[in-house]
């Protein structure tokens, strides 16, 4: 699939989708009507958008503890997203999962997870699945730096190099984990030179451009998809916020982060790169904002408009405990 104009205004909004809808929960947060902890994917939305925008509508996608632009990228509506996120009964998890256990299975998105490198055994395992019933899914599991310092990372890529998966490994590294910078804590530069230990491609991508995520994104999800088995992409990034809600930044400067927000925003990178080869005007670009912006409003009534749950939901949607007593 090449970018092409249209395209590009498609990937360019969903960046926008992801930052507007960030911004405007942090917010909601500020006022109280978002409760929980909040995990901020502002400055990654080139990784999560690229990758996502060669994915099919039953591909498999498994996140992190910072998944909002995981599940925006694979189409999850935005307004159950929201509502999530609000605590209502018409959210995408019913109210249970909030930001940092969100997932919409009628995506196939399976979910973000607050367990460092959860992700990556389920996601091996979606792969498995896939290759057993002889369907064409490709899963892709995002993850931190931190996460490739796990056993599930390794223990994961072993069997998906080992069975030939149908899965992509895409490594965000924002060069933070928490509060410890990686280069404190790796003894490789690159996460991509460990994809040499399980015999399978490791690429090293600029994630701040698009474009480059997407080519590398491209390429890999077609070799899973055609029988070739996984790759693994590292994708350099950087978040603009803090690790969490309350995180003092005492790890780096303000002068790190400005110069990252200013020379490294993917979205103005993309920008750029459209209004170069005349894909985007300024008009279409104020409108593109404009359309998003009413998107979030709309989002924001319809998750207000809806229902708190009540008592008896309690008992929906769990193990049910009878059946765990007798079993
Ligand atoms: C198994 C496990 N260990 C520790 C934590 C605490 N913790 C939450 S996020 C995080 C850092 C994750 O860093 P990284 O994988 O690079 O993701 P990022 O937050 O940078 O996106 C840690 C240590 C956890 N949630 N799970
Ligand atoms: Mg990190």
């Amino acid at each position: 699939m090449t970018l092409t104009a249209e395209l590009g205004r498609k990937l360019y909004t969903n960046m926008w989708r992801i930052r507007l809808f960030e911004e405007e929960a942090l917010r909601q947060t500020s006022l109280g009507s978002v409760k929980g902890a909040l995990h901020m994917y502002c400055g990654e939305e080139a990784v999560a958008v690229g990758v996502c925008a060669h994915l099919c509508d039953d591909d498999y996608v498994l996140g992190t503890h910072r998944s909002h632009g995981h599940c925006l990228a694979k189409g999850a509506p935005m307004e159950r997203m929201m509502a999530e996120l609000f605590g209502r009964t018409t959210g995408s998890c019913r109210a249970k999962g909030g930001s940092m256990h969100i997932a919409d299975f009628s995506r196939n998105i399976l979910g973000a997870n607050g367990i460092v490198a959860g992700g990556i055994g389920p996601g091996t395992g979606t792969a498995l699945a896939s290759k057993i019933r002889g369907t064409d899914q490709v899963s892709v599991v995002f993850f931190g730096d931190g996460a490739a310092a796990r056993g599930p990372f390794h223990e994961g890529i072993l069997f998906g190099s080992l069975w030939k998966l149908p899965v992509v490994y895409v490594c965000e590294n924002n060069q933070y984990q928490q509060w410890v910078p990686r280069k404190n804590v790796a003894v490789v530069d690159s996460v991509a030179d460990m994809a040499a230990s399980y015999a399978i491609p490791g690429v090293s991508v600029d994630g701040q451009e698009l474009e480059a995520v997407y080519a590398a994104a491209g390429e890999a999800i077609e070799r899973a998809r055609n029988g070739g088995g996984p790759t693994l992409i590292e994708a350099r990034t950087y978040r603009f916020y803090g690790h969490s809600l309350g995180d003092r930044q005492e790890y780096r400067s303000q002068d790190e982060v400005d110069e990252w927000r200013d020379g490294q925003d993917p979205i103005k990178l993309f920008a750029t790169f459209m209004k170069e080869r005349q894909w985007l005007g300024d008009d279409e670009d104020e409108a593109i904002q404009a359309s998003v912006k009413a998107e979030i409003a709309t989002s924001v009534a319809y998750a207000e408009e809806s229902p708190l749950p009540g008592p008896d939901d309690v008992t929906t949607d769990v193990l049910d405990t009878e059946w765990r007593a007798t079993a």
